[in-house]
């Protein structure tokens, strides 16, 4: 039957690009969570938006779940084939299509890479400004599906709020043409919000049209070591009154040590249990004085143990290393992540609450703590113990989940924060969004969606 059907969407698409070597469905069947093994029926590149159409009918006539896929860097196993699904990746669907100067948007086919993005809105004296540490891998289709964040949140905001226009393919192949650039448009509901965030269960992103926003002032980053968790929060307080942050991230002495086990350059001697990365507007002398006297009233109160100020772009990129490798330095113990939020104000509160919660469960089990402290998002990695089997590890990661999930409910935080729920956090999407939301949600599937070929078992089972 696969087989047959196979051979039907080459017959009415004969130009697609179809694979399926062993190498390739291993490939693409899988993103950057290792927990699920891949088994795709096979790996569709569709070249154009008619071909992408195209294999939606054939999928909906058939009944064949459809994952689509772009850089596959996600956390979540949003875009993981592990059931016989057909891989629609937008990998050659890669280009930029056009840049507009009055409006000052980018348009860009979904598979461009977010770093590809960058380069296009600098040739144009502009910024894309979402940004994060997978910039070279990932896709814009992913982004917008996950409506990613990353490290210039507190700044810029999410994906969300850069997406002028977007043409999505439906799960019942329509073509639908969202918000077309439009700054205003009060003609109802916004389907184009709605598709952002949905990872690819209500449609499949075929072309983007993205803001782009002036260069920020010249900037400087920043690496503070504290004596505790309290004056995290104190410290984000007193910058942010002080400057203009451009980020403010935060991570422990334990990734630290990985980071630094990894190949990056330790820039702060001795131990302290926490440290922060921040980058704030200092286009002059004044504002280059205010960093300094909020660095140093930081040291007089004992909020801030130790600093550096980048000198130079590359010391500011090797501070920056600090922080953005540490997923990558973490990768071979295998961690199980947690991706959550609080509200700012609720952080120390919860992450007491947590912090006590996780000592007196596990007191055993290395968990390395870091990520956007001023947005309120914090990642929380448990890594395997080489005592334990991968799925006792899985079970014991299960029940720390839970627990989060029950404490996060408490101060009315969400399990995903930027990774999105996919399979990992299906289980505890009650815990962050209520039972008539869901219900909703559903409706909201079935009618984009009408066969369930979309991205099946993401979000919700
Ligand atoms: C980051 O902030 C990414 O670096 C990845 O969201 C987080 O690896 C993680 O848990
Ligand atoms: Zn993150």
């Amino acid at each position: 039957m696969t087989a047959d059907a196979l051979a039907e969407l080459s017959r009415r698409l004969p130009d697609l690009r179809l694979l399926t070597e062993a190498g390739d469905l291993e490939h693409y069947g899988r993103d950057w969570t290792r927990r699920w093994t891949p088994a795709p029926l096979a790996i569709a590149l569709p070249a154009s938006i008619e071909e992408v159409q195209g294999i939606m009918r054939w999928a909906n006539e058939n009944k064949v779940a459809i994952v689509p896929s772009g850089g596959r860097t996600g956390l979540s196993g949003g875009a993981v084939a592990a059931h016989g699904e057909l891989v629609l990746s937008l990998a050659r669907m890669n280009r930029v299509l056009g840049f507009d100067a009055v409006d000052r948007t980018l348009t860009v086919q979904p598979g461009i890479a977010l770093e590809a993005v960058h380069g296009a809105a600098r040739e144009h004296g502009l910024i894309y400004p979402v940004d994060f540490a997978a910039r070279g891998s990932c896709s814009i289709g992913g982004n917008i599906a996950t409506n990613a964040g990353g490290i210039r949140v507190i700044r810029y905001g999410n994906t969300r709020e850069w997406i002028a226009g977007l043409k999505v393919v439906a799960g019942n192949g329509e073509l639908l043409d969202l918000n077309r650039g439009l700054i205003k448009n009060s003609s109802g509901y916004d389907f184009r919000q709605l598709v952002i965030g949905s990872e690819g269960t209500l449609g499949i992103v075929v072309e983007a049209t993205l803001r782009l926003a002036d260069p920020p002032q010249p900037s400087q980053v920043m690496l503070l070591a504290l004596p505790d968790m309290d004056a995290l929060m104190q410290v984000f307080a007193l910058f942010r009154a002080r400057l203009s942050l451009q980020a403010f991230e935060f991570f422990t002495d334990m990734a630290l040590k990985h980071v630094l086990a990894h190949g990056a350059q330790r820039a702060i001697d001795g131990e302290h249990p926490y440290y922060v990365v921040t980058e704030f507007d200092a286009p002059d002398e004044r504002a280059q004085e205010a960093a300094l006297t909020a660095f140093e009233q930081g040291v007089e109160q004992g909020l801030i143990s130790d600093g550096v100020i980048a000198q130079s772009d590359a010391q500011a990129a090797a501070l920056w290393r600090l922080r953005e490798g540490i997923t990558e330095s973490l990768a071979p113990h295998k961690p199980y992540k947690n991706d959550i939020s609080v509200r700012i104000s609720a952080v120390p509160a919860f992450l007491q609450e947590i912090q006590s919660l996780l000592t007196r469960e596990y007191p055993d089990i290395e968990v390395v703590w870091f990520g956007h402290i001023g947005d309120g998002n914090l990642h929380i990695n448990v890594l395997k113990p080489d005592t334990l089997s991968d799925a006792d590890f899985i079970a014991q990661c299960e029940h720390v989940t839970k627990l989060l999930a029950q404490t996060l409910q408490r101060h009315g935080g969400s399990i995903s924060a930027e990774h999105g729920i996919g399979l990992v956090k299906r289980a505890y999407l009650e815990s962050t969004r209520s039972a008539a939301e869901i219900a909703l949600m559903r409706g909201v599937k079935s009618v984009f969606d009408p066969n369930g070929i979309l991205n099946p078992g993401k979000l919700f089972a």
